[in-house]
């Protein structure tokens, strides 16, 4: 099962690795054949390399379309070789064995990313490539194909340590990794088609091409397997690409919570230092400050109980102080889009915090479909990347927001759209005061927030809860008045929801009978 490397034929669009490669398998005795550009790469390292043209008779043809479908290449792919029939034939027709396939294809989805004009998209659909890459795969019984550079060292380790041959075991790995790429590869050019001829948002066939990137732990418990995947055509950075410095292994909770958090926290990309804290995918406190260590101080003070083992993420870089203030607390997880060196040095002291550092922030308008696996289907919608703006406000009560009740009411409806429904979020000058997650009616929702801000006043020795004068947010309309009448006893002055129930007048009249200010957006955040 051990098949030595006599004749490879390579044949690369990206061509990184591709002369250290070229000169160890020399080095091996092995005979090199190539396409025209591969093959000038070579040559002009001093390689010697055989032209396809020379193997096939014909000379690269069609802008290059035609180079290497041609039976003498793709018999010494597919024969079988201890097959009497296939050996004939090879014998016959003087086709030579190739033992080793590196290709890689012509960059189709880079070329779409780039917003390149039709015709080059079209041209830089791979034809060849492809099927020399699916031959090599099928016969993997006899031939190694190798098509990504980050294999090659991998190769030469093999061909090291087995004098120049590849074990059946790591060709079969090959072929299944050559066989994702190709199915990625032709995914990607099914959608291009979908979308640009088409107009399809939701093509008939949904696929989303995607790349391994490890393995984890386990899943959300610890009898599911779990993986993190990034798609093969990149549509922004977040936390998939992140750096993690240091800290024990991330497991698939601590990829959802970072999220989570850093996708609150680019709400906030621009303006003053904010931090987030995240639990089970839900805030548990939010602020914004003149510094990141007053903001993490009051993001703490919201629901210390429930930041224990949380998961923290700013908007901006972190720095020393802020650093040394969370390592006050067990915090699972840090992410941010950079760490000055005292903040690093600071961390390191906590040998399992997990800190992972951005290339900056995911941007919250950025279009894009998000997908749930129901039992035997797939729903797939829109991205919510509603976003509401001062001017969209409408005024219901007889009393208008003041100024800071508006910028509150803006902030709590900000972090209202990041917390699971039903959502009840309180905030008091820039900080998060109360919040109140997920509950199956609005009114608990209302009243766990405002339980929570009174046990943070018990704790903090604060003479009321913050929630007394603060804004209060709701992700959807109060469908009755009972919801709004339990913000209303916990102190809120403002309100900010939707609106649309056919009892908002019901709503309103509470409201003013309250003195309360209250806004509608017109548009509601569901996150279920
Ligand atoms: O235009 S193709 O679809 N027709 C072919 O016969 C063919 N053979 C190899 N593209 C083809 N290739 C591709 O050319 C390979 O997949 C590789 O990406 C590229 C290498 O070309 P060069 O060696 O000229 O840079």
């Amino acid at each position: 099962a051990e098949i030595q490397i006599k004749r490879a034929l390579l044949s690369v669009s990206d061509k990184s690795g591709l002369v250290e490669l070229g000169r160890e398998l020399a080095r091996l005795g092995v005979e090199l054949v190539s396409t025209g550009g591969t093959a000038k790469a070579l040559r002009d390292a001093g390689l010697d390399v055989k032209d396809v043209s020379d193997i096939t008779g014909f000379p690269e043809m069609m802008d290059g379309r035609v180079k290497t479908l041609h039976p003498m290449v793709h018999g010494g792919l597919l024969a079988v070789r201890d097959n009497a029939d296939h050996a004939k034939a090879m014998a016959d027709h003087a086709i030579g064995a190739i033992d080793l396939v590196v290709v890689n294809l012509y960059p189709f989805q880079q070329t779409v990313a780039k917003g390149a004009e039709r015709d080059e998209v079209i041209e830089n659909i791979d034809i060849g490539g492809p099927s020399m890459v699916r031959s090599a795969a099928k016969n993997h019984a006899f031939v190694a194909i190798v098509t990504d550079p980050a294999d090659y060292a991998t190769l030469l380790g093999q061909l090291a340590d087995k004098g120049g041959a590849t074990t059946l075991e790591f060709r079969k790995k090959l072929a299944a990794k050559a066989f994702a790429a190709t199915a990625a590869y032709d995914s990607a050019i099914s959608q291009w088609f979908a979308k640009v001829d088409q107009g399809e948002k939701f093509p008939e066939r949904r696929t989303m091409a995607s790349r391994l990137v490890t393995t984890l732990r386990y899943g959300e418990n610890p009898h599911q397997e779990a993986a993190l995947y990034v798609p093969e055509t990149p549509f922004g950075s977040g936390v998939a690409q992140a750096e993690q410095v240091q800290g024990k292994e991330l497991s698939y909770n601590n990829y959802n919570d970072a999220n989570a958090a850093l996708e609150l926290a680019a709400e906030f990309a621009g303006g003053d230092p904010a931090v987030v804290i995240v639990k089970h995918a839900n805030p548990c406190g939010v602020a914004q400050r003149g510094t990141l260590l007053d903001a993490w101080n009051d993001a703490l003070a919201c629901d210390s109980v429930s930041a224990f083992g949380g998961i923290v993420a700013t908007n901006v870089p972190l720095d020393g102080p802020t650093a040394e203030a969370i390592c006050e607390i067990f915090t699972e997880v840090v992410v941010a889009p950079g760490a000055d060196d005292a903040a690093r040095a600071a961390f390191a002291r906590k040998k399992n915090l997990r800190l992972m550092i951005t290339d900056g922030l995911p941007d919250p308008l950025r279009a894009g479909v998000n997908q749930v696996v129901i039992a035997g289907g797939l729903l797939v919608q829109d991205r919510d990347n509603g976003h509401i703006t001062p001017d969209m406000l409408k005024v219901v009560t007889k009393r208008a927001p003041t100024e800071q009740e508006l910028q509150d009411c803006l902030f709590a409806w900000t972090v209202a759209k990041h917390v699971k429904s039903n959502a009840i979020v309180y905030v008091k000058d820039g900080a998060t005061a109360g919040i109140g997650a997920g509950q199956m009616n609005r009114r608990d929702s209302a009243r766990i927030a405002a339980i929570k801000a009174r046990e943070a006043a018990e704790q903090h020795d604060w003479a009321a809860p913050r929630t007394v004068g603060s804004a209060v947010a709701s992700d959807a309309f109060f469908p009755f008045a009972d919801g709004l009448l339990a913000a209303v006893e916990a102190g809120a002055t403002a309100v900010i929801q939707p609106g649309g129930s056919i009892r908002d007048e019901e709503v309103i009249k509470a409201a003013d009978e309250a003195g309360l200010a209250m806004v509608f957006t017109g548009m509601r955040h569901f996150r279920h």
